[in-house]
């Protein structure tokens, strides 16, 4: 029988049958312990049923992929939430975001979130968001103000496992909790959530959203380059990378090169400054991680 995990929490797996939806507390089979592998929320499973309500997971099917922050396995998309205000737009962070779910190949989605708080004079941030789409990206704009702005994303849920990500206090849970009313999921004022340095959300868990299941994951301020190299990060830039193929050198990481277009680009101002400051940082970051 098969199923999938939806929730973990200290050691005991949530599991809910992939045709019947029957869900099932489950321990882990013993055989896992000898393996390197460990199941974890997103994994489709064979189990054994023990209870009516309690069984054993035997068997880890193949993933599709393996996020490690998000703790999670096979992951369709990413929805990736982004204040414009409180906490202020932080590009750095959605930029890093997009580096790594690009090397996962993991589709983004974009969310920019509290849109009632702008101002008329605030053209730098919404410059910004009109980047991001002219690049390629799907792009949103929500404000919990604004409900249709909120129902608008629930289509984009259906069929799919989708992690919501981004800085504690961007509004991941109100979102969800305005897409679905039954979810009652625990939000909190950001000054607070902030202040203690803590997370409203804790665990990871899919939830049924709009036909679809979804993690609200905990917000998180650093994430890391695992396992990327400086190529990857020059890849996983979108459009310096589609610019790259007129860059005079092949491996060209548009640093120092000679005739590099991406370069070009940015003394054009056709390339956001943000992205390319946040490129050279992550590409640092790379270098100095790396172990060989
Ligand atoms: N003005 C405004 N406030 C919002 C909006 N969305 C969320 N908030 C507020 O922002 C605060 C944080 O929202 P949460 O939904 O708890 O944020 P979160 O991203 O889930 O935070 P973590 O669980 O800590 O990662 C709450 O006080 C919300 O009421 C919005 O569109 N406009
Ligand atoms: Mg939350
Ligand atoms: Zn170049």
């Amino acid at each position: 029988m098969e199923a999938i995990i939806t929730k973990l929490i200290a050691g005991d797996y949530t599991i809910e049958d992939t045709s019947t939806n029957q869900v099932f507390v489950a321990k882990a089979s013993g055989l896992f312990r000898h393996q390197d592998i460990k199941p974890k929320v997103g994994d489709y499973v064979e189990y054994l049923k023990r209870s009516d309500n309690e069984a054993y997971i035997t068997k880890i099917m193949p993933r599709k992929n393996d996020l490690i922050r998000p703790f999670i396995a096979n992951v369709d998309q990413a929805l990736v939430v982004t204040s414009v205000k409180e906490p202020d737009l932080n590009l750095n962070l959605l930029d890093r975001f997009l580096s790594i779910l690009s090397f996962n190949n993991i589709e983004a989605i974009l969310v920019f979130t509290k849109m009632d708080l702008l101002t008329e004079n605030d053209t730098i941030i919404k410059e910004a968001i009109d980047y991001y789409q002219k690049i390629g990206y799907a792009v949103y704009t929500t404000s919990t103000e604004d409900l249709s702005s909120v129902i608008e994303l629930t289509n984009l849920f259906a069929s799919k496992i989708t992690v919501i990500t981004g800085q504690s206090g961007v509004g991941k849970s109100s979102l969800l909790n305005l897409i679905d009313e039954d979810l009652f999921l625990h939000t909190q004022e950001i000054s607070y959530a902030l202040g203690r340095g803590k997370h409203t959300t804790r665990h990871t868990e899919l939830l049924k959203v709009g036909n679809g299941l979804v993690a609200d994951t905990p917000g998180f301020g650093n994430l890391e380059f695992i396992d990327m190299t400086e190529v990857d990060v020059a890849h996983s830039f979108n459009e310096f990378f589609e610019y790259s193929a007129n860059c005079k050198f092949k491996g060209c990481l548009h640093i120092n090169e000679p005739k590099c277009y991406v370069k070009e680009k940015i003394a054009s101002h056709e390339i956001l400054k943000s992205r390319y400051d946040n490129y050279l940082q992550f590409i640092e970051e790379v270098k100095k991680n790396r172990k060989w």
